[in-house]
Parts: structure tokens; C-alpha cells; sequence
């Protein structure tokens, strides 16, 4: 018999990621580490069934039937097997409920779960990121009603009171610039509201409820005139008949996951708080599930890593395993080394988030948190295509090879730079965030984890870089558009003064406990360099584009 190759095993997702034991191990008090332990070994397990399953089975799409045979309209979506266990997975791990558990470790606890349960979810995680996001906005408007009604459904440990929640957001005429919302809300005889539109992306419409920005008939143009409302999508078992779905998406990766347009023909609807200032009651919800696309991101690095490290130890070639060449160990190894940086700034913005709700943060981490959530977003998004693409070249032409599961893994990946705020979006929201007083916070927080720290190459380097970001800052405050267009380079020079930093706590923390290599990946990271400045030039972009 010729040749067989072995193919890639996956490594337990979470007993065998020594990133993420670290990460729990320095974190959270002994009691809470222990208790959590039980899920996160079952997501692993389900992780590595899930892997397992997608490998022996042919991939299958979510099926939209319009019209039943007599020629009723029935809108009915068929799910893929992932999906169809969500609910059951989701509650009994308390995906959602552990992040509103009464602690301000819930959030690094929650994330924790969805970095396991991402991928074998399917991104069945996408609906779940928007349910708690809406959780988090119903909270935050205060709307008693609201939170009593819909929050049980959102946070249930109990599949068969679990709802989903969409974010309607998105339409034909705005996907980043929502301040063009065209819905109309309108209120009818008895004064209730009832939405009248078009949403072209919406990814949770199997889902039973959504938050949706409306425009209140009559009210004026731009985003400040729109308003933020609650809907319910089902009566009973039956999908409401004022929402059609008009048909699914064909997308370039998370095809599992059923994307619909839709129409809302009189919908009703509640508002959640003022009818006005839709966007900015919107905004804890964006930021909450900017923080579930980070932590996907870098479940994406880490699966794709996982994968390219176990085949660089079965695959030979030129006489010995690829790991023992030369140039493949220094590829895994760079690879290594930019999903440690980005694993530690995606759990950093998830424990942070949690200790800011909970009222237990420094005062200058709420501000904190405000600048690394776009930052932590918009670089995972863009670094998860870059490794799942490298780490796929790592399998040579298996890896453009389908049913051995790892294209899906890029493009997959690509969608993370999209959804929720495209970079150059985020890196305009991270200068929202700048404009108050994210930088100083940023600096304190760097100082911080920098102490204890016995890389002085590394501490220098990260000074230096935050030092002439501050000078990048001051020099183009006042020239709009020049500050525009050099956004995405401060972005990324902030995002990875703030990773390596975070590497220099989690690198001292590891060595005392005889662990060498956090410090290891510190290193290579500082040495890929951490300023990304650039100089915008705008006559050359002129010339350039004309
Ligand atoms: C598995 C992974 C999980 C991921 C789940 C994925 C689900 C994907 C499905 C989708 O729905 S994708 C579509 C997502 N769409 C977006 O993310 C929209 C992208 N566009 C933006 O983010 C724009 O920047 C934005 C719409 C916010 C701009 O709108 P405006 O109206 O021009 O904003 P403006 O006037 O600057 O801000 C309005 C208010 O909101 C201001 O507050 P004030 O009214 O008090 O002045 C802003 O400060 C505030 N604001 C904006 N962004 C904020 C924010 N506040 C806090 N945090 C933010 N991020």
C-alpha cells in the first residue's frame, strides 16, 4: 500500500490549552476556578465530538422553505445539527447565565465558555453574543417591564424557556452608517408601536426575540432621531405574520448559520427607554458582542494552531518531521506567539468587562475598557485571518483541500473583520474613545502590568511606542481628516503596546510558576515590532486613487 498521511488531531480544547489554565489559574480564587472546571471540560469534549463529527460528515447549509405543499407560507429553516443542540448546550453550561452571575469574574467566566463552545457551536454563538448583548442593554435602560419579561428567556438555564435575540440593525441603505436607518416605527390606534422595514442582515431569525432601530414616524432624519425597541418574534409555536423572511444569505463562510432578510410589516414593538438617541441605548449591546467577536477570533487562532502544531509532528518531509525544520518551527513559532498577544487582550477586555459591571474596577478602568473593546475587535479580527491563513499553508495543498475541514477555518475567519463594526469603523470608534481619556487609562493600565516584569528590553519597548503615540496624537488632534486616515496605524500600535503588556503580567506570573514560556512568546512579540504609526500622506492617497 502506498503512502497514507495521518491526519491532523485535534489536542483537547481546553485541558490541553495551557494559555487558557494560566489565564484561569491567575485570575479567578481557587473556588470559583474549581467550580468552573466541570463545564469547561464537558465544552471540551464537545469541542473535540464536534471536530470529530464535521470531519465524518458531509457539510450541510441551513434550508429555508418558503411555502408548505397547499400553499401555505411557512417560512421554515431547517438547522444543521450544531444548531439544533444550542439551546441544550448553552443552558446546561450557562454559556449566558454565567455572565450575569453576581461576580465581577462572571464575565472571564462566560468567555471562557464561548472560546471552548465557539466552534463546535457552529457560531451558533452569533445569535448568543446578540442575546446577551441585548440582556446587557435591556439592563442598562432600566426598563423594568422589559427586563422582567425578557431577561428569565435570555439568561435561562433551562431549554425550554431559553429565548434568542437577534440585533436588527443592519439595512440596504447602512451597515455602518445606521444613522440612516429607514424602519419606521409607528404607533397604531390602542398606542402600540409597530415596525414597518427591511433589516438586510439579520442573523438571529430563528430566534424569538430582537432589539431593532427604528425610525418614529414623523420624528427627523440622522441616527440621533432613531429609537431602540424590543420585539417578539413568535405567537406560540407559529413565527409572527408581520415578519416575512424573504430569503437566506449565501455568505462566504459561517454558512451554518441561517442569515436572513427580512421584512417587518407591522411588527409590534416596545421602546426601551426615549424615543431618540437609538444608537447610544444601542451601544452596551455593540460593545458587548465586539467582545464575543474578539474571544471567537481567537478560538479561531487557537483551533487553526492546534491543528498545524499536531500535523507538524506527523507530517515528514526531506527526511524528518516538519517541526524539525528549521523554517516551519520558526513560522509555528511566530504564529505562537501573535495569538498569545491576542489571547490575553481579548481575556483582558472579557474580566474587565465583568469587574466594571460589577462595580469592583479602578476608576480609570471603566475608560479602560471603552478603548481596548474596539481595539481588542478590530485587531483579533484582522490577526484570526492571517493565522488561520498561514496555519492553513501549514498543511501544504491539504489544506486547500475542503473535507479535511480547514478551509472553512479561513473563511470562516474572515468574517470577524466584518461583523459588528468593519476595521476601519472600530478604529474610528476607538478615536470616539481616545477623545476622552482612554490613553492616560492605558498608560496607568501598562505601568501596572508591567510591574514584577524582568524583560526590560520589552518594558522599554512598550513605553517608547505608547510615548510616541501620545506625540502621533497630539501633532494630529487638530487636522480631522489626517486623524482619520492614520486611525487603523494608531489602533494597532495601541492594541499591541497593550497585548504586550498584558504578555509581561501573564510572562511573570508563569514564571514563578517554572512556566518559561509566556516569557518566550513576550519576546517574539516585542520583537515583530509594536509600532504600526503611519504618516498619512493625503496628497500621495490623491495621486494614488485618481
Ligand atoms: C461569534 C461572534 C459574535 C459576534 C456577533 C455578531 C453579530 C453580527 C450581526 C450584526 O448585526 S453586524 C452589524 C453590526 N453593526 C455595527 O456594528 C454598526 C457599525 N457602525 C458603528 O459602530 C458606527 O460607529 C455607529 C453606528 C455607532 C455610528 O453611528 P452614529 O449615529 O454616527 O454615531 P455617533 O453619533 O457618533 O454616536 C451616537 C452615540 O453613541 C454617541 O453618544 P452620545 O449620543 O451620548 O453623544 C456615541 O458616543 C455613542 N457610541 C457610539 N459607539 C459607541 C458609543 N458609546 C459607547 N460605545 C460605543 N461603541
Amino acid at each position: 500500500m502506498a503512502f497514507l498521511q495521518d491526519a491532523p488531531q485535534l489536542a483537547h480544547p481546553y485541558r490541553g490549552d495551557r494559555l487558557l489554565l494560566a489565564l484561569l489559574d491567575r485570575a479567578l480564587p481557587a473556588e470559583r476556578r474549581a467550580a468552573l472546571d466541570a463545564d469547561l471540560d464537558a465544552l471540551g469534549d464537545y469541542a473535540q465530538m464536534a471536530w470529530q463529527r464535521a470531519c465524518a460528515t458531509t457539510r450541510r447549509k441551513p434550508v429555508l422553505t418558503q411555502w408548505d405543499a397547499w400553499g401555505r407560507r411557512v417560512d421554515r429553516i431547517e438547522l444543521t445539527p450544531a444548531w439544533q443542540e444550542g439551546a441544550a448546550m448553552t443552558t446546561q453550561h450557562a454559556v449566558l447565565a454565567a455572565g450575569h452571575a453576581d461576580s465581577e469574574h462572571a464575565r472571564l467566566e462566560e468567555f471562557a465558555r464561548v472560546y471552548l463552545y465557539h466552534l463546535a457551536s457552529e457560531f451558533y454563538t452569533c445569535p448568543l453574543a446578540m442575546t446577551d448583548g441585548a440582556a446587557t442593554a435591556i439592563r442598562a435602560s432600566g426598563n423594568r417591564g422589559l427586563i422582567e419579561r425578557a431577561l428569565p428567556h435570555f439568561l435561562s438555564r433551562d431549554p425550554a424557556t431559553f429565548w434568542l435575540s437577534g440585533q436588527w440593525m443592519t439595512e440596504n441603505v447602512g451597515g455602518s452608517d445606521v444613522g440612516n436607518t429607514e424602519t419606521i416605527a409607528r404607533q397604531d390606534a390602542d398606542g402600540q408601536w409597530r415596525l414597518y422595514g427591511r433589516k438586510w442582515f439579520s442573523s438571529a431569525v430563528v430566534g424569538e426575540a430582537a432589539l431593532a432601530l427604528a425610525r418614529p414616524e414623523g420624528s427627523g432624519h440622522g441616527g440621533a432621531a432613531l429609537a431602540l425597541f424590543y420585539v417578539e418574534t413568535m405567537d406560540g409555536e407559529r413565527r409572527r405574520p408581520e415578519l416575512v423572511i424573504d430569503r437566506l444569505k449565501d455568505k462566504l463562510g459561517t454558512q451554518e448559520l441561517p442569515t436572513a432578510e427580512i421584512h417587518l410589516d407591522g411588527l409590534p414593538a416596545w421602546p426601551l427607554g426615549e424615543l431618540a438617541h437609538g444608537v447610544r441605548q444601542v451601544a452596551p449591546m455593540l460593545n458587548v458582542t465586539r467582545s464575543w467577536n474578539a474571544i471567537c477570533a481567537v478560538a479561531s487562532m487557537a483551533r487553526a494552531i492546534n491543528l498545524a502544531r499536531d500535523f507538524a509532528g506527523r507530517r515528514r518531509a526531506f527526511g524528518r518531521p516538519l517541526v524539525e525544520q528549521p523554517l516551519h518551527a520558526q513560522t509555528l513559532a511566530d504564529l505562537q506567539a501573535q495569538f498569545e498577544g491576542a489571547f490575553a487582550l481579548a481575556f483582558e477586555v472579557a474580566h474587565l468587562l465583568g469587574r466594571v459591571e460589577h462595580g469592583t474596577a479602578a476608576p480609570h478602568e471603566a475608560a479602560l475598557l471603552r478603548l481596548l473593546t474596539p481595539l481588542a475587535k478590530l485587531w483579533t479580527g484582522k490577526l484570526a485571518v492571517q493565522i488561520c491563513s498561514e496555519a492553513i499553508e501549514c498543511f501544504g495543498g491539504a489544506g486547500y483541500i475542503e473535507d479535511t475541514g480547514l478551509p472553512q477555518l479561513l473563511r470562516d475567519a474572515q468574517v470577524y473583520a466584518i461583523w459588528e463594526g468593519t476595521t476601519n469603523v472600530l478604529s474610528l470608534d476607538s478615536l470616539r474613545a481616545l477623545a476622552g481619556d482612554g490613553l492616560g487609562a492605558l498608560r496607568m493600565a501598562c505601568a501596572g502590568w508591567l510591574e514584577g516584569n524582568d524583560d526590560m528590553h520589552a518594558a522599554s519597548a512598550i513605553r517608547q511606542t505608547l510615548d510616541a503615540a501620545a506625540r502621533w496624537l497630539d501633532q494630529h488632534a487638530a487636522a480631522r481628516d489626517t486623524l482619520e486616515a492614520g486611525a487603523r496605524g494608531l489602533a494597532f500600535t495601541l492594541a499591541r503596546c497593550a497585548a504586550a503588556a498584558l504578555l509581561a503580567r501573564q510572562a511573570a506570573w508563569s514564571g514563578r510558576h517554572g512556566d518559561p514560556r509566556p516569557a518566550a512568546a513576550l519576546r517574539r512579540f516585542v520583537g515583530h515590532g509594536l509600532d504600526r504609526l503611519v504618516t498619512p500622506d493625503a496628497d500621495n492617497t490623491a495621486l494614488l486613487l485618481g
